[in-house]
C-alpha cells in the first residue's frame, strides 16, 4: 500500500474512496503523513452532508433499518455513505462486513458506499479514523452519512460527538432496562425510532411509543429548541421512513437557525483536535524506546500505588521538557 497516494480527484470512484479510507486507517507514519495531506486537500469539499449517528442494541434492526432508509434516500436523489464505529470489531473482524450481505441491495447500489468499522485497539483510535472517513465521504459527494454503532456504552457518546443528529433505534418493548439500553443513552437522542412496528408487535409498539414520549418530556432535550420526537417505523415494510427523513431535515433546519450547526461542528472539531494533540504527543514520546520505558515504569509505579497519577505525570513531563524530547 506504500505506493498509494490518492488525491481528491480519486475520491470520485467508490474504489478510490475505499483506498483513501484504507490510507487514513493505516497506522504507519508515512501513510499518516499522506493521509493528513489528503484530508487537508479534502477539507474545503466537506461539511455539506447531513451526518446521522444510528445506535441501538444488537438485534434492534440497525442493519435492516439502514438498508431500507438508505434505499429510501437514494430513491429521492441522495447519495448515502454508511460507516461504523464498532468497538467489538477487533474480535469479530468488523460486523458491518458481515452486514454487507445483510445490506445487500444498498451495498450494490452505485449511489451508496458502505465501509466496515476500522479495527483498532482503542475506541478513540477507531473514532478518529471514522471521523476522517466521514470527511472523505463528504468530499466524495455523499450528502448523507450514516454512522452506525452497536449499543454497548461509550461508543454512542463517541458517535454522538461526531454527528449532527443522533438517532436511537428501540424495540417495541417497554423500559430501558428491559431493552438493555445503557443509562443516559436516551438522553443523547435527537430522534427516537421504534423499529419493528408491524404485525403482532404493533400494539406493543404503540405502548412503547407512548411510554418513551412521556419519558422524554422528563428529560432535558439533547438539543436546545428541539423536543426529541418518537417515530414508529417498520424497516421490513418500509413504513415511517419518510417521517424519519422529514424530521431529520427539520432538525437540521433548527440547527442551521442561529448558526447552531456551525457551533456544534466547531465544538466537535475542537474536541477532535485536542484529543488528537494528546494522542500525538504520547505517540511521539513513546516512539523513542528509552522514553517508552520511562512511561511504562511510571505506569507500573502508578498501578502499584507507589506513585500518585498526577504527580507521576507532572514529573515525567518536566523531564521531557528539560531534555527537549518532543
Ligand atoms: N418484524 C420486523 N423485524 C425486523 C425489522 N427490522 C429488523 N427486523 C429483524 O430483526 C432481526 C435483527 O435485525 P438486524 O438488522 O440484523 O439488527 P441489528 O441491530 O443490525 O443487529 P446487530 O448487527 O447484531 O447489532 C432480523 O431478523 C431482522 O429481520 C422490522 O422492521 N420488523
Ligand atoms: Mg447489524
Amino acid at each position: 500500500m506504500s505506493s498509494i497516494s490518492p488525491t481528491v480527484a480519486d475520491l470520485a470512484t467508490r474504489r478510490g474512496l475505499a483506498q483513501a479510507i484504507t490510507l487514513v486507517e493505516s497506522r504507519k507514519l508515512e501513510h499518516r503523513r499522506t493521509a493528513t495531506g489528503l484530508i487537508a486537500e479534502a477539507m474545503p469539499l466537506t461539511g455539506n452532508a447531513l451526518r446521522i449517528g444510528i445506535s441501538g442494541v444488537p438485534g434492534v434492526g440497525k442493519s435492516t433499518f439502514i438498508e431500507a432508509f438508505g434505499l429510501h434516500l437514494i430513491d429521492r436523489g441522495h447519495r448515502v455513505a454508511v460507516l461504523a464505529v464498532d468497538p467489538t470489531s477487533q474480535r469479530t473482524g468488523g460486523s458491518i462486513l458481515g452486514d454487507k450481505t445483510r445490506m445487500e441491495q444498498l451495498a450494490r447500489n452505485p449511489a451508496a458506499f458502505i465501509r466496515p468499522s476500522p479495527a483498532g485497539r482503542t475506541l478513540g483510535g477507531v473514532a478518529r479514523r471514522t471521523r476522517e472517513a466521514m470527511l472523505l465521504c463528504e468530499a466524495a459527494g455523499y450528502d448523507v452519512v450514516l454512522v452506525e454503532t452497536v449499543g454497548v456504552g461509550q461508543s454512542e457518546t463517541a458517535v454522538a460527538d461526531m454527528v449532527d443528529l443522533f438517532l436511537l433505534l428501540l424495540l417495541p418493548a417497554g423500559g430501558d432496562e428491559l431493552q438493555g439500553i445503557k443509562r443516559g443513552i436516551v438522553e443523547l437522542a435527537d430522534l427516537v425510532v421504534i423499529n419493528k412496528c408491524d404485525g403482532d408487535l404493533q400494539a406493543a409498539a404503540n405502548h412503547a411509543a407512548a411510554e418513551y414520549r412521556h419519558a422524554l418530556t422528563l428529560l432535558r432535550p439533547a438539543q436546545h429548541g428541539w423536543r426529541t420526537p418518537v417515530v414508529q417505523v417498520s424497516s421490513i415494510e418500509g413504513r415511517g421512513l419518510d417521517q424519519v427523513w422529514d424530521l431529520a431535515t427539520r432538525f437540521r433546519a433548527v440547527l442551521e437557525r442561529g448558526n447552531t450547526l456551525a457551533d456544534k461542528r466547531g465544538g466537535q472539531a475542537l474536541a477532535w483536535f485536542r484529543s488528537d494533540l494528546r494522542e500525538a504527543l504520547l505517540d511521539r514520546l513513546t516512539a523513542d524506546p528509552a522514553w517508552r520505558r520511562e512511561v511504562e515504569a511510571a505506569e507500573a509505579a502508578v498501578r502499584a500505588g507507589a506513585a500518585a497519577p498526577s504527580g507521576a505525570a507532572a514529573a515525567l513531563l518536566d523531564r521531557v521538557l528539560d531534555q527537549r524530547a518532543l
